[in-house]
Parts: C-alpha cells; structure tokens; sequence
C-alpha cells in the first residue's frame, strides 16, 4: 500500500492578530515581522503565506528598486529560517484608490492602480519564490446595485486577470472566493463562480481557487464540497482552513472550533483527493479571540493544526467496509451514528 503522505503547513503574519474589532482597540502589543517568523519556524510550520505589503511594508511608497531590494533580503530571512514562502496576495482594499473596488472601480485610474499593484504583487512573488498569487477580490462588488454594471465588471475582473497571466508566463493564479463582507454583494462568491471565470481568462489552466472553510459556510455551502468541486478541476491550490458559526461577520475560528463533523468532512476530501501530493500547503487563516493573553497567543494556529492531524487519523481509519454496506442497504440513519461514533472514540 502506497505511504500515505504528510501535509506542510502554513500561516499568515496576520494570524498573529492583536484583537481589535469594530467596536473596540488591540488587546495586544503588536509583535514585529521577524518575531512572528521566528515563531512559525519554532513551532514547525514550513511556510508562510503573505499580503504584498506583508512582505514589504508600505510597498505603494516604494520604487522598483527598493521592493525588489526588500523582497531579496526577506527572501534571505526565510532562507536562513528554512521556511518558504507560500503563497503572495495583493492588498486590494485598504489603499485610497480602492475604495470604490480595485479591478472594478468605477474609476479608471483605480483600476490601473490596481493592475500595477498586482503586477508589483507578481515580481514580489517571483522573489520569494512563490507562485501562486492570492486573489481575495474583497472589494469587487456592490453596496448599491445600481453603482455598477456587473457585466462590466465581469470583463474588467478578465481585463486585470489577463495583464497578471501576461506579465509572468509562469505564475499561477488562485481566486479566493468570498460571497460578502466588506461588500454587501460580492461578484465572485464560490468556487463555481471562481472556476467559472477562469474560463473567460487567455490561460484557464493557470486560474484557480483557493477555498477558505468560513467563506464556504458564509455562502451557506458545505466546504467539503466546493474541495471536492475544485479538485475535480484539478484546480484547488491553496485552502485556508479555519471554522464559522453560521451566517455572521467572518469569524476565522480555530479549524473544527464550531463543527467538528463538517471539519472531519474537509479532511476527507482532502484525503481523497491527495491534496498536498503537488506541493500544496494546509494554511490556517485563523485569528486568536479578543480575549486572548499574549502568553497563549500563538495557541489557535497550534490547536488547528493539532485537530487537523486527529482528523486526518480519523479519516484514514474510518471504518469504510462498514460504512459502504450501510450505504448499500440505504440504512444511512446507522451511517450518521457510524460517522459519529467514529468521531467520538469508543
Ligand atoms: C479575508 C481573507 C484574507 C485572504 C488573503 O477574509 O481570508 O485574509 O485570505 O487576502
Ligand atoms: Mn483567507
């Protein structure tokens, strides 16, 4: 029998938040870059995912010159630690120009603006030698249907996604769907939306997607499905795996914090899917709660990976031949009590 694989793991500089919220400041002293980077290699992670401005601060301030010179000394850092870089997405919603949406501002300006940050986002990702570049088209809808014609943006979606496949024939691209938040209404809100759109680009097999567990349950979908969706199109190439206690602000709970069967279900298809037998990474784009003391900062990566791996035992143990003759008999009432049993030990 074929060795079962292992998976690699990886986080965000963000994921070591300090607990501001809407309604109220940090509840943490922020921590610097190399801190965080020193933490994830202590604790055994092998990559780290990154924003552009992630990996060079303030990056709209700087020349060519000057990210290019920061992004090579961050590569160094990496290297010295021996982590990679996974993924790089560009910060599309926090700049002045992108407050009406980035690729589809309403504004021309701002969406060259867009174009180039992202095209910046490419050269930063070539030299930390990641790529896959990240897409969370965050701002890329409406408040107020009536401020843009949605079939206009679809194309200008396509218009900036082709400058990125022409900028650099080698770089992939992975479309992160979310259906809301900050937008009321998001033009790419699942998978199928993703993949989808792909298809309008000049090279399809270079567009992709990347599932995140909570957006999936925001759209009131099952994340087990959309994996097993992606990956049928060979396209699932990054996954941020985190929880969400139904339709609410995006949560970005530890992996399998609020539904451990709907957790158990990811992993299976991941499973049955050989995800990570290409080099793909699990990321976990969680965030410690508020309340959390500095001395226990660093727990809710730690805890996801730690039910991540019980549940990778779970799946490969699960009792299938037992499983299989149920479902044959259509008895799936002794099915969901198999499933539970098997989650809850003996
Ligand atoms: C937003 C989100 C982002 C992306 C990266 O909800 O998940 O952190 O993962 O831009
Ligand atoms: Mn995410």
């Amino acid at each position: 029998m074929a060795k079962p694989h292992t998976y690699k793991f990886c986080f965000g500089p963000w994921n070591i938040s300090e607990g501001q919220d809407p309604y109220g400041p940090p509840t943490r002293p922020p921590q610097t870059f190399d801190w965080k980077l020193a933490k994830l290699a202590e604790l055994g992670f092998e990559a780290m995912m990154f924003h552009d401005d992630d990996a060079v601060p303030n990056v709209d301030e700087k020349s060519d010159a000057q990210v290019r010179a920061e992004a090579k000394e961050l590569k160094r850092k990496l290297d010295d630690a021996g982590v990679a870089a996974e993924i790089v997405a560009p910060r599309l919603w926090f700049a002045p120009q992108t407050i009406d949406g980035a690729y589809t501002s309403n504004d021309p300006k701002c969406r060259q603006y867009a174009i180039e940050r992202s095209l910046r986002c490419i050269d930063i990702a070539n030299i930390l030698g990641s790529k896959v570049i990240v897409l969370w088209l965050a701002r890329e809808g409406s408040y107020i249907r009536e401020s843009k014609n949605a079939r206009k943006c679809i194309d200008m979606l396509v218009t900036a996604i082709n400058k990125m496949l022409e900028h650099d024939p080698r770089i992939r691209i992975a479309i992160e769907p979310k259906p809301n938040e900050p937008m009321d209404v998001a033009y790419i809100p699942t998978i199928g939306h993703a993949l989808a759109l792909a298809n309008l680009t000049s090279d399809p097999k270079r567009v992709g997607c990347l599932i995140e567990t909570a957006h999936a349950i925001l759209a009131g979908l099952d994340p087990a499905d959309e994996i097993d969706f992606a990956c049928a199109f060979g396209k699932l190439w990054s996954i941020h795996l985190n929880d969400q206690n139904g339709l609410k602000f995006d949560q970005d709970k530890p992996f399998g914090s609020v539904n451990l069967r709907v957790a158990f279900n990811q992993v299976r298809a991941l499973e049955r899917n050989g995800y990570g037998k290409k080099g793909e990474y699990v990321a976990f784009d969680v965030h410690p709660f508020r309340t959390t003391k500095v001395e226990h900062w660093t727990l809710h990566l730690e805890n996801s990976r730690r039910t991540f791996l019980r549940l990778v035992e779970k799946a490969r143990t699960f009792p299938e031949a037992e499983a299989q003759k149920l479902i044959a008999d259509r008895n799936y009432a002794a099915l969901d009590q198999l499933v539970l049993d098997h989650l809850m030990g003996k």
